[in-house]
């Protein structure tokens, strides 16, 4: 075919949408078919996924999709990583899924690396530790019903995807961030499964980027007004995956930052680095679309400031959020800064108080007002996307010419500006949609609408209109060094 269109499902941590993008050689056209809250729901056991609900916003976007375009071709599913249901052997759901800033894998992690070798580990997934990758919580999980009755592990989109078609699989690029998934042969490493005593049985058979993953189940169709049975295509299913094949790069030299609940710092590779060090600096090796690496950690990212508002309007404060990023802005800069990076800021809960005693520790001031503490924020997120850039250039002997914000974070003006100053390099920001972007288009080259490389499919981001560059403020960088020197993090 000529031009077709699809449905890119993305869903986020803070929220989901359904994007139809009307895809040719030429030209990508994304339209918002529906859009919706996504977040935490407390239980007093743990902190779950709203999963049904999930299903049923995704059925509604898709059904809003296929009134504009009845002759829908494809969909395509991705959502954050690491989060996961559990099927019986019937296929029913064994539980909500549960959220990954849920507590329960407090001191699992020192427990497994202890027992499996932290240089092991990382030699084998390539993965850097986070609390709750899925080996841990899979492993926190260990002796309850659920899991002994599971017969298959789903990550979020596989599940979804599962939902709509009947055909259970597990896609890669996801996959690999379990830490179960063998960093070189992208198979699931069924030694280090053993080792950790999960149950085998629950890993299924993978799929790459591209694969097919099944036709809509006719009762699926029906209730998305689809005459039709529509395929599901497996695209990057994590959502960094997919917002990485969007990046409007036009060379290699290039860094990351897919700025949105998390910001994902990093490069480009097409081998992964398991050097000492690296493991040490605590980077990823994550698999992505075409057999490449994303080479990246995790920084705290926009979560700061969600949780941060989220905690101001409960206590009856009336904030928007561009008025206080425009005070921020007048406010000086690097008047106080912590490292966004702190454990201590993964729940939810109480943010401010949290950032202004991290300040005071490190012998600040605390932030005297919203618009102060958000300028900290800013600066912290900032210097940390310059470690993370610094650190990973070095790590991987990768030059950096320019570090690309994609996702939410691009339309903040002040964090792009303060990230190209602290990183002393252009920051070219957008697209915002770039998940939705990266998954329809390896949908459109699964169809044969598109072919080639990565390379091919960037030439149709790089002619969004709305991408910004930001250029270094000359001078700024010193104050940036000192400022990384205050919170022991020099990178
Ligand atoms: C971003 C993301 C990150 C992952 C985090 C938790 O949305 O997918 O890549 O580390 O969410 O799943």
């Amino acid at each position: 075919p000529r031009s077709a269109a699809v449905a890119a499902v993305d869903l986020g941590a803070s929220s989901g949408r359904v994007m139809l993008a009307e895809v040719d050689r030429e030209r990508l056209t994304l339209t918002e078919a529906h859009r919706f809250d996504n977040g935490p729901v407390r239980l007093p056991d743990a902190l779950y996924w709203d999963a049904l609900r999930l299903h049923t916003e995704t059925l509604a976007g898709l059904r809003a999709a296929v009134a504009r375009r009845p002759d829908l071709a494809s969909i395509g599913i991705d959502s954050w990583a690491v989060d996961y249901g559990l099927l019986d052997a019937g296929g029913a759901l064994l539980g909500n899924p549960v959220h990954y800033r849920d507590p329960r894998t407090d001191g699992v992690p020192e427990r497994v690396v202890g027992a499996l070798g932290a240089q092991r580990l990382y030699q084998t997934t390539g993965l850097q530790l986070l609390p709750f990758n899925t080996l841990f919580q899979l492993t926190a999980a260990l002796g309850t019903s659920a899991l002994a009755a599971a017969q298959r592990m789903l990550l979020v989109p596989d599940l979804l995807s599962y939902w709509l078609t009947g055909v259970a699989g597990s896609e890669v690029t996801n996959a690999s961030t379990t830490q179960l998934l063998d960093v070189r042969t992208r198979e699931w490493s069924t030694e280090l499964i053993a080792q950790a005593g999960l149950p085998a049985r629950i890993f299924g058979p993978l799929r790459r980027p591209g694969d097919a993953a099944g036709d809509l189940l006719p009762e699926i169709g029906t209730a998305i007004g689809a005459t039709w049975p529509v395929p599901v295509t497996a695209v990057g299913s994590h959502d960094t995956a997919s917002a990485v094949v969007a990046v409007p790069a036009a060379h290699d030299r290039f860094a990351f930052i897919s700025c949105g609940t998390w910001s994902l710092v990093g490069l480009e590779l097409t081998a992964p680095v398991l050097s000492p060090a690296s493991r040490a600096a605590n980077f990823s090796n994550e698999a992505g679309v075409d057999g490449t690496i994303r080479y990246l950690r995790n920084v705290m990212g926009l979560w700061l400031l969600q949780e941060s508002l989220r905690t101001w309007r409960a206590g009856g404060l009336t904030l928007e959020l561009p008025e206080l990023l425009a005070e921020a802005a007048r406010r000086p800069g690097l008047a106080a800064v912590v490292d966004p990076d702190d454990p201590e800021f993964l729940p939810p809960g109480d943010m401010p108080t949290r950032l202004a005693k991290a300040c005071v520790r490190l012998g600040q001031p605390a932030p005297a007002d919203p618009a102060a503490l958000v300028r900290c924020i800013v600066d912290s997120l900032a210097l940390a996307h310059r470690a993370a850039v610094r650190q990973a250039r070095e790590l991987a002997g990768r030059d950096v010419e320019v570090v690309h914000i994609v996702g939410g974070g691009a339309r903040n003006e002040l964090l792009c500006q303060l990230t190209a100053d602290a990183c002393g390099l252009p920051v070219v920001a957008g697209p915002v949609e770039a998940t939705a972007i990266g998954n329809a288009l390896v949908q459109a080259r699964a169809l044969g609408v598109l072919d080639g490389g990565l390379t091919e499919l960037r030439a149709l981001t790089r002619r969004d209109g709305a991408l910004r560059t930001y250029r270094p403020t000359p001078g700024a960088e010193a104050a940036w060094r000192a400022a990384a020197e205050r919170i022991g993090r020099s990178g």
